[in-house]
């Protein structure tokens, strides 16, 4: 049986303002990332997913986009995205889009005309409502950036709904216009040359207003299997869907092995498992290994043969992984390398995010006027002016803030980490002397260069792609270990979580068998013990041929 051509890929993620700067104005641009493509061929990567490059006022950082035809001019022309899309193909890379069509910018021409009359041909593109009696507004709806999800609109009177900040308009799927502009969209896209979309927020467009429904809508999935026929389902697409709703049964249905919705989506059960109930990510819980490893192998074993998972520690919005979960102090490369090889060997397609490949490690601002993110800086104000502790916040950012994974790219040791000669837009992380591109090539013992291995051994050993899922040793706190087998062979991926060294017993089967180390990040293992002792953020990988008893 054929398989999907992304099933054995490894996408890498670039958000372009803070990817690398050919003009010096201080903001990474489509010409720098032409610069690095020869790096990204080196790491071995099959495809880039670009985070919106779109016509934006940028109050979201691109995700508010004013015209989905065109590139915002501080990230270039759309010459220049030809040309992206043709070096990289000459390197055997291929792109995918971001796309924002939950809501659009409220500069966009759509919204600019909504706004101007009742009458206007685009006001049924938005989601407006009647002020309540005494003029508030229609629901108690609160935004994801702070304050309500309703903005009063003076000049006609009424509110429009924004799920994110009020220049984020929510558009009107139940409007059949949208779909039929988003899917000529699409496939003016798709005819350029790119292979796919990530979705932004895809889970929301669904949503039932005055029922109270965003996420998991009644229409959702007619929607995503209209927009499949109408654009990417003929054309052997990569098509990953955010969906922060998304439980296994969800996931089944958005990427059901008949391929008439995505291929998969990022659900994020992992991540908010790391975050308060009631807060959210304001409120950190300390990481529990035990709880993410049920979560993984849940998502393993469910979507085997019925689904297809996406696998990753990071992406723009997520701190970064070593400072979650790995020791960015003591450990930092040793760490980085073992949360590598745990994600990439198990089931689904791995996402790289900027700079995971060097290990970089969240930033602490000491003020949050340093802090360029929306989010950031609205939740700081909203939660400070309500009586939340200032200094716990700025721990919180520390921790969480999205501005964590969108420091500028650390290419060399010179000022602004080789990423620009001018001030950028977000400051560098101080630590760029020490962690760099040029400083991880010279390096054989890099973190650069395990992901680099990681992705050849995926072209190599069919059975990290397509192999079964077992857990082990589930109830260890410190220990994540698990089988891959296909009908021959079997792959150990066994990795230690934390700062000290733990002795374990593994499966009887699995001892005094003679093996092949395929990576490890500290001395090769080729054969196992009774007691094996891990040493502090050892992670190790042996691959037997046959199947044990
Ligand atoms: O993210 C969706 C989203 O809900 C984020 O706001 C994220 O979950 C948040 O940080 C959690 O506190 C997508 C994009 O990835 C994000 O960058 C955009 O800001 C957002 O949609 C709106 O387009
Ligand atoms: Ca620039």
């Amino acid at each position: 049986m054929a398989h999907p051509w992304w099933h054995n890929v490894v996408v890498y993620q670039i958000y372009p303002r803070s990817f690398m700067d050919s003009n010096n104005d201080g903001m990474g641009d489509l010409p720098g990332i032409i610069s690095k493509l020869d790096y990204l061929a080196q790491l071995g990567i099959d495809v880039i997913w670009l985070s919106p490059v779109f016509k934006s006022p940028m109050d979201d950082n691109g995700y508010d986009i004013s015209d989905y035809e065109d590139i915002a001019p501080e990230f270039g022309t759309l010459a220049d995205m030809d040309r992206l899309i043709a070096e990289a193909s000459k390197r055997s890379i291929r792109i995918i889009l971001d796309l924002v069509v939950n809501h659009s910018s409220d500069e966009h021409p759509w919204f600019v005309s909504a706004r101007q009359s009742k009458d206007s041909p685009y006001r049924d593109f938005y989601i407006w409502r009647q002020p309540k009696a005494d003029g508030s507004p229609p629901s108690e709806l609160h935004s994801y950036f702070g304050g309500s999800m309703w903005e009063l609109d003076e000049a006609t009177g009424e509110y429009y709904l924004h799920q994110f900040s009020k220049k984020q308009p929510d558009l009107n799927w139940d409007n059949p216009a949208v779909p039929e502009a988003v899917h000529a969209m699409m496939n003016r896209w798709l005819d350029r040359g790119i292979v796919g979309f990530r979705m932004d927020v895809i889970d929301l467009i669904g949503k039932d207003v005055d029922r109270g429904i965003f996420a998991r809508g009644p229409k959702l999935h007619d929607r995503l299997q209209a927009m499949n026929q109408a654009t990417f389902g003929q054309r052997d697409a990569l098509t990953v869907g955010e969906a922060w709703s998304a439980d296994t049964e969800e996931a089944k249905r958005y990427a059901n092995p008949n391929g008439n919705e995505l291929s998969m989506v990022f659900q994020f059960e992992h991540i908010v498992i790391g975050w308060d109930p009631e807060h959210g990510k304001w409120k950190p819980r300390p990481f529990n290994l035990v709880e993410l490893k049920q979560v993984f192998a849940k998502w393993q074993t469910e979507l085997h043969g019925q689904g297809w998972n996406s696998l990753f520690w990071n992406n723009h919005d997520l701190p970064r992984a070593v400072s979650k979960y790995g020791d960015p102090g003591h450990y930092r490369v040793r760490s980085a390398k073992m949360l590598a090889i745990a994600l990439h060997l198990m089931q689904g397609t791995p996402y790289i995010y900027q700079g995971e490949e060097l290990g970089m490690t969240n930033v602490q601002f000491d003020s949050v006027d340093d802090y360029q993110d929306i989010e950031t800086r609205n939740l700081y104000a909203e939660r400070v002016a309500a009586g939340h502790d200032a200094a716990e916040m700025m721990a919180a950012i520390h921790e969480n803030s999205r501005d964590n994974a969108r420091t500028p790219m650390h290419w060399d040791a010179s000022e602004q980490a080789g990423f620009s000669q001018n001030q950028p837009w977000l400051k560098v992380n101080p630590n760029y002397r020490e962690i760099n591109v040029a400083q991880c090539l010279e390096d054989p013992g890099s973190v650069f260069y395990c992901y680099q291995k990681l992705i050849k051994l995926r072209k190599a050993h069919d059975v990290i792609v397509h192999g079964d899922f077992e857990l082990l040793l589930p109830d260890h706190d410190k220990v994540f270990a698990y089988l891959r087998t296909d009908p021959t062979n079997t792959m150990l991926v066994c990795t230690n979580f934390s700062a000290e060294s733990v002795t374990v017993q593994l499966p009887e089967p699995l001892l005094n068998r003679q093996g092949e180390c395929l990576i490890s990040n500290l001395e090769e293992r080729t054969i196992l013990d009774n007691n094996l002792t891990l040493a502090p953020y050892e992670a190790f990988v042996i691959r037997w041929e046959k199947t044990p008893e």
